[in-house]
C-alpha cells in the first residue's frame, strides 16, 4: 500500500532530494514459525483477532534500532485527533515511527510500553492504520524546510491563521460565462490582499463557522464583518 504512495508528486520529489525517507517493515517477517501468525482471537472471547505482542515488540525494536530519534506512533481512533497544528510539531521531530494495525487493533501491552503517542485522523473505523500513516507522512512532510517553494509556503495554507484559504482563480478570464472577479486582473496588490482576505472570511463563515468563532480576529478582519452586518442591516430595512 505504501509504495505507490511514495511514488507520486511532492512526496516522491522529497524523497529524490533526501528531504524525506520512507521504508516499511513488514510485521510478519518478525513472527515465528512455518505460518509466521502475526494475529490471535482475543482473551474473554468475543469477534475480531488482535495483532499479537511478540512480532510487534520485534519490529518496533529494530525500528528503533535503526532510527534511535524517531516518536514511535500508534494510529487508532482512540489518539489524540491529527490536525496542522499536530502536523507542525511532528514534523520537528527526530523521525517518526508508525505502528499500523490490523484486525481489531494490537495487544493493549504494546501501546503501553512501546509507544509515545496515540494518534487518530478522524472519528471513524478504517481496516488498518496503513491509510492514517501516509495521511500524517503527506501533511507532516510540507511542513519540512524547502520543501514547498517560498512562493506557495505553507503559511497561506488554510488553518495557519485560523481561517480557510480565499478562492483561487486562473486562466481563462470567463469560463462558463462565469468571470474572474475584477480586483483579481487589477494588479493592485493592496485591494487584491483585502478582496482575498474577505474571500477568507467569507469561505470561513459559510463552510466552518467553528473555525470563525475560535479565532482571534485583528482590526481589519473586524472591520470586514462589520461591513457584512452593515449590508446585511441595509437589506432588513429596505
Ligand atoms: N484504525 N485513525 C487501526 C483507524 C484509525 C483512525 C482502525 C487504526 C483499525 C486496527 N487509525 N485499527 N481512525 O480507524 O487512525
Amino acid at each position: 500500500m505504501i509504495q505507490p504512495f511514495l511514488e507520486h508528486g511532492i512526496i516522491r520529489q522529497a524523497i529524490k532530494r533526501n528531504q524525506i525517507s520512507v521504508s516499511t517493515i513488514d510485521v510478519r517477517s518478525f513472527a515465528k514459525g512455518k505460518q509466521k501468525v502475526t494475529d490471535d482471537k482475543p482473551y474473554g472471547g468475543g469477534s475480531g483477532m488482535v495483532m499479537k505482542p511478540e512480532p510487534l515488540a520485534g519490529a518496533i525494536t529494530s525500528a528503533k534500532i535503526k532510527t534511535p530519534e524517531s516518536k514511535t506512533i500508534l494510529l487508532s481512533p482512540q489518539g489524540k485527533p491529527f490536525n496542522q497544528k499536530l502536523a507542525r510539531k511532528l514534523a520537528d521531530t527526530g523521525g517518526l515511527i508508525f505502528i499500523c494495525g490490523r484486525y481489531e487493533g494490537v495487544d493493549e501491552r504494546i501501546s503501553s510500553s512501546l509507544i509515545d503517542d496515540e494518534i487518530s485522523i478522524g472519528d471513524y473505523v478504517m481496516t488498518g492504520g496503513e491509510l492514517a500513516a501516509m495521511i500524517i507522512i503527506d501533511a507532516v512532510t510540507r511542513f519540512i524546510p524547502g520543501i514547498l517553494g517560498g512562493e506557495n509556503s505553507a503559511e497561506k495554507d488554510s488553518f495557519e491563521n485560523g481561517l480557510l484559504e480565499h478562492a483561487h482563480f486562473t486562466r481563462p478570464r470567463v469560463f462558463e460565462g462565469d468571470e474572474v472577479p475584477e480586483v483579481l486582473l487589477s494588479g493592485n496588490h493592496g485591494e487584491i490582499e483585502n478582496w482575498r482576505l474577505e474571500s477568507s472570511l467569507m469561505r470561513t463563515l459559510m463552510k466552518r463557522p467553528d473555525l470563525l468563532k475560535k479565532k482571534p480576529l485583528n482590526l481589519s478582519e473586524i472591520e470586514i464583518l462589520k461591513k457584512w452586518g452593515r449590508n446585511i442591516e441595509e437589506i432588513l430595512r429596505t
